[in-house]
């Protein structure tokens, strides 16, 4: 049936462009002429599907390390801006990411911001950061969780390069102008509470009696792959595999069992060697991160279909409402972070399995 009303704004007529022109005067627009671009059937993503590959990346990471050096810089942080989001400094239309490379030696100043961080760790063992004065070490695979307005500082005690893969919901905080940072006097942090604090008091399944720990975010700091793995490995010869993920576990916060942190959703996957999912397309937009293996993520359908060709250390997008399926040729492991968490507590969040 024809539509009417969408033909209205194509008429222009010198009367309307002599009145759109002394309302713009007064910070005023007609909506009749934008909403359609605005307000779409379906949500329209800038987006685009997108790897970053470990052989490219580690070089120029690497190279940062001498032309940018800690004592001058903040965080050495190479961000993995996507193509379709220029200027934006963003990898998904509503989520950071970002390379980090810390040295021997080094320091990342301490500091505090109301953005809430995650640190996966891809490679390099003796690095530590400090949340609210407790130190954990990062081990490749370890999933660490920096609380939105939590002091914290990054160090390196080991050999060799340390790098992770950073993601911040910081988009969103922009949009919604709750942005703040602050730094400390004393650059390198102090130690306030012993290592493995948190784990003792929240990892064993248990929580000390009369604790008073409110923050939506996970009390827990760090959730080590060791143990990530140990569960996937174990379910692997029990689990029913889901159609759209393999076996997917996602992060939780022990006092609630909802997501580990409020606004991003964090998951391990394992799809078993030859598995291939079907079709999936949720509102999300997610960063994957290769652990393990190597596969295929095809991107939309027909003509216009993107294939993401990926291995270990690989970093990718698919971005909000895209239409995806996997496919793995050896074991693979993929963590993953998205803004489900947020769509979820604000009522947005979609999703569609299948081709129906
Ligand atoms: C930040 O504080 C870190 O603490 C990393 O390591 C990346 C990107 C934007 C804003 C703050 C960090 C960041 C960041």
């Amino acid at each position: 049936m024809p539509n009417s009303r969408k033909e209205f704004p194509q008429t222009s007529t010198p009367e309307r462009e002599e009145f759109y022109g002394r309302i713009r005067e007064h910070a005023m627009k007609p909506l009749w002429e934008q909403v359609d671009a605005v307000v779409t059937p379906e949500p329209v993503i800038k987006a685009q599907p997108y790897i970053w590959k470990h052989q490219t990346y580690l070089p120029l990471l690497l190279e940062s390390g001498d032309l940018a050096p800690m004592d001058k810089t903040e965080r050495r942080v190479l961000v993995l801006e996507n193509p379709g989001l220029d200027g934006k400094l963003i990898a998904t239309d509503d989520l950071y990411a970002g390379l980090q490379l810390i040295h021997p030696g080094e320091n990342a100043w301490n500091h505090r911001h109301n953005i809430s961080a995650l640190r996966f760790i891809i490679e390099g063992t003796g690095g530590f950061t400090r949340v609210e004065g407790e130190k954990t070490y990062m081990h490749p695979g370890d999933f660490i969780i920096t609380r939105n307005w939590a002091w914290h500082n990054h160090g390196h005690e080991g050999e060799g390069p340390v790098i992770w893969l950073d993601g911040l919901d910081l988009p969103i905080a922009l949009a919604l102008g709750t942005c703040f940072l602050e730094r400390d006097q004393a650059p390198e942090g102090s130690d306030a509470r012993p290592a493995g604090d948190a784990d003792a008091r929240y990892a064993a399944n248990m929580r000390p009696v009369g604790d008073t720990h409110d923050d939506p975010a996970s009390p827990i700091l760090n959730y080590p792959y060791e143990r990530t793995r140990e569960s996937l490995e174990a379910l692997q010869g029990t689990t029913d595999w889901d159609p759209y993920f393999g076996l997917k576990m996602e992060y939780i916060d022990p006092k609630s069992g909802g997501p580990a942190m409020p606004t991003m959703s964090t998951f391990m996957q394992l799809l078993p060697k030859g598995y291939k999912t079907e079709l999936y397309q949720a509102t999300e937009g997610t960063v994957y991160s290769v652990v393990e293996g190597q596969g295929r993520t095809v991107i939309g359908e027909g003509a216009g279909a993107v294939t993401l060709d990926w291995a270990e250390k690989d970093v990718f997008v698919v971005p909000h409402w895209m239409a995806h399926r996997f496919e793995a040729d050896s074991d693979a492991v993929l963590f993953s972070f998205s803004d489900k968490a947020a769509q979820v507590k604000l009522g947005l969040w979609r999703e569609k399995r299948g081709n129906s």
